[in-house]
């Protein structure tokens, strides 16, 4: 093991419920409030939840386009989320946060469900878009809420990268994804040292309402086997707290290399936590119990990336 610890200090910044009303530059003062507070406390990272700058709108059947379309941005930065970036470029902070992406790509419009790392100069320097997509496609009435990630988002076509960044091996992934063990062993395979995610997890899930009170549970379970069987730090930021008339889990969370949660929130508000991580120590796992290249047996794992033998209608 090295002797040298190569420390980056990372803040878990945990939101409160943003109202359906609420504008993307109230949500963006609040971030900047957490971003300010991070620096104070020497972070160099600050990580937001999925969708951080509107409320968690797939809770709700929109029969217009353009009404769903309200809540995606077309231009990342744009002048209501400017000011977040300009004052992580001020105090010489890095983030990550999640938002709505509607792009022109080879002149078709795209919806993603995205989260960007921006570096300590205001830049966006990684990007990821979800590739789990939860929930359903049609309105389901019967549903206390409805979950249309799967109406009004297609799947990301970025993978799962693995970015070298404040001088670790970084990468992203977003709330459903994190419960998928797929997920962080591509990233594992790469040396990833720190995966920066976020959810919108409600209490309440309408196909098994008898998992209701796993929640928590399930949320801590997925991303402490993920951290230990891949030898990395997981930062997992939750959007918490009664959004509208959907309660959502918090648990934000700092995971170590060994499984072990360093550090949590313990309010369903806004919320900042922080934790010193020690990318040397992913070396513990990597090169021990996890060492991929002595003990991994791909041979036997072909099932895992055969192609699936009946695939949902394509919306
Ligand atoms: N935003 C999400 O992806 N939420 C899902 C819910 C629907 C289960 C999650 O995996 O937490």
């Amino acid at each position: 093991n090295s002797l040298m610890p190569r420390i980056i200090k990372v803040a878990a910044a945990q939101l409160g419920p943003i109202a359906l009303a609420e504008t993307r530059s109230s949500a963006v003062k609040r971030m900047i409030n957490l971003m300010q507070n991070a620096k104070a406390q020497d972070a160099e990272l600050v990580v937001f939840p999925e969708l951080a700058l509107t409320t968690f709108f797939p809770r709700w059947y929109f029969e217009e386009q353009s009404q769903i379309d309200k809540f995606f941005e077309t231009e990342m930065p744009n002048k209501q989320i400017q000011p977040l970036f300009d004052e992580a470029r001020k105090l010489k902070i890095g983030f990550n946060f999640g938002f709505a992406e509607l792009v022109e790509e080879d002149g078709v419009t795209r919806h993603f469900n995205t989260a960007v790392i921006v570096n300590d100069r205001g830049e966006i320097a990684a990007k990821y878009r979800k590739i789990h997509l939860p929930g359903h496609i049609e309105n389901e009435t019967w549903r206390a809420f409805q979950h249309l990630e799967k109406r009004y988002f297609e799947k990301g076509n970025l993978g799962f990268q693995v970015h070298k960044l404040f001088s670790g091996k970084i990468g992203m992934c977003i709330c459903n994804d994190r419960r998928w063990p797929e997920t962080f062993r591509v990233m594992g395979l790469q040396g990833v040292e720190l995966v920066v995610l976020g959810y919108n997890t409600p209490k309440h899930y309408p196909p098994a309402p008898e998992h209701d009170h796993l929640q928590e549970f399930h949320n801590h379970l997925s991303l402490q086997a993920a951290a230990y069987q891949n030898g990395t730090w997981i930062v997992a930021v939750a959007k918490a707290g009664k959004e509208e008339d959907c309660e959502l889990i918090g648990g934000t969370c700092i995971i170590a290399p060994t499984g072990e949660i360093v550090a949590e929130c313990k309010t369903l508000a806004d919320e900042l936590i922080l934790a010193e991580c020690d990318l040397e120590r992913c070396k513990e796992i990597q090169e021990n119990i996890f060492n991929f290249d002595l003990h991994r047996q791909p041979e036997d794992y072909s099932l895992i990336t055969e192609a699936k033998k009946e695939s949902p209608p394509n919306h």
